[in-house]
């Protein structure tokens, strides 16, 4: 690995999936079935469903905050957390994991550089802007601890809304040699197009992934299997 100093690692739903939160798409998750059960969630992750039915989403993000708060990380969060501890040790070398998943798992695994490009289980109060760590139920519209307003959403992106840190991730994107994709169907831009951005600026490209994703043919290289006996072992070949 003589050649690799700088990588991006951007992770999707089944890197949590062994740690008992359910995938997106299905397949992978404790029950088998995509997280918004009978629901697509591209007709309900919107802020046009939130608008139509607060309730049914409000919901929906407290039993997953809930949900979340319950589970712990998983071997694949582990390593992560070890390559990101003992990588940029080595002079000049630098590492981004980007995260899809709105779960604190990789931060609790031990991960400092996580960028959360979806958003994460906080508060955001759609009157004063405040952002905060959010526990209680949103359903019985609590107040904003900052302004008052019974304004409260969950922080994360929806369809149709910009996601976070872009200008960091396409900084990174264009700076590493090696991208590597862990446990995302390839589904939802803009993240599913980082391997063609990656591989156009010249980083060598790696899936790793429960089964092939939507953008598989963009990866020098595929191995399939679950996340938590995958990602160790390459992780060991990183460190090695
Ligand atoms: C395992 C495993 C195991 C299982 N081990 N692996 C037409 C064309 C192109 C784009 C568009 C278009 N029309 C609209 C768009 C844009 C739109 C989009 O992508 N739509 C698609 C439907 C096509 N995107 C947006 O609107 C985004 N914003 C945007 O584009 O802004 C403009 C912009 C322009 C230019 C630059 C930048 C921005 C916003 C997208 C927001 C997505 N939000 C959600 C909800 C977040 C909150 C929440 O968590 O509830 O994000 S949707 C949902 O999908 C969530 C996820 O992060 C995201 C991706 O899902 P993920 O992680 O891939 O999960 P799954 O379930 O799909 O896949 C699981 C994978 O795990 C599978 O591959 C399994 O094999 C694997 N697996 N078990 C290893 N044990």
């Amino acid at each position: 690995m003589a050649d690799i100093r700088n990588i991006v690692i951007l992770t999707g739903a089944g890197v949590s999936a062994e740690s008992g939160i359910d995938t997106f798409r299905g397949g992978g998750g404790q029950n088998g079935m995509g997280l918004w059960e009978k629901h697509r969630v591209e007709d309900v992750a919107t802020p046009e469903a939130f608008a139509r039915d607060p309730d049914l989403v409000l919901r929906f993000y407290d039993m997953r905050r809930a949900a979340i708060a319950s589970k712990r990380p998983n071997p694949a969060h582990e390593a992560l957390a070890r390559l990101d501890a003992e990588w940029p040790k080595k002079q000049g070398r630098g590492l981004l994991l980007v995260t899809q998943n709105i779960d604190d798992l990789h931060e609790r695994a031990g991960s400092a550089r996580v960028l959360h490009m979806h958003g994460t289980t906080d508060a955001w109060c759609t009157a004063c802007d405040a952002r905060g760590a959010w526990l209680a139920p949103m359903m019985e519209r609590p107040a904003c601890p900052e302004c008052g307003a019974s304004a409260l959403r969950p922080d994360v992106v929806w369809f149709g809304e910009m996601p976070y840190e872009m200008e960091r991730i396409y900084a990174a994107l264009s700076e590493a040699d090696l991208f590597v994709s862990i446990g995302t169907s390839g589904a939802v831009y803009p993240a599913a197009g980082f391997v063609r951005d990656a591989r156009e600026l010249g980083a060598r490209t790696l899936e790793l992934n429960l089964a092939r994703s939507e953008g598989s043919a963009w990866f020098d290289e595929t191995r399939l299997g679950p996340a938590s006996e995958l990602v160790p072992a390459w992780v060991d070949e990183m460190l090695r």
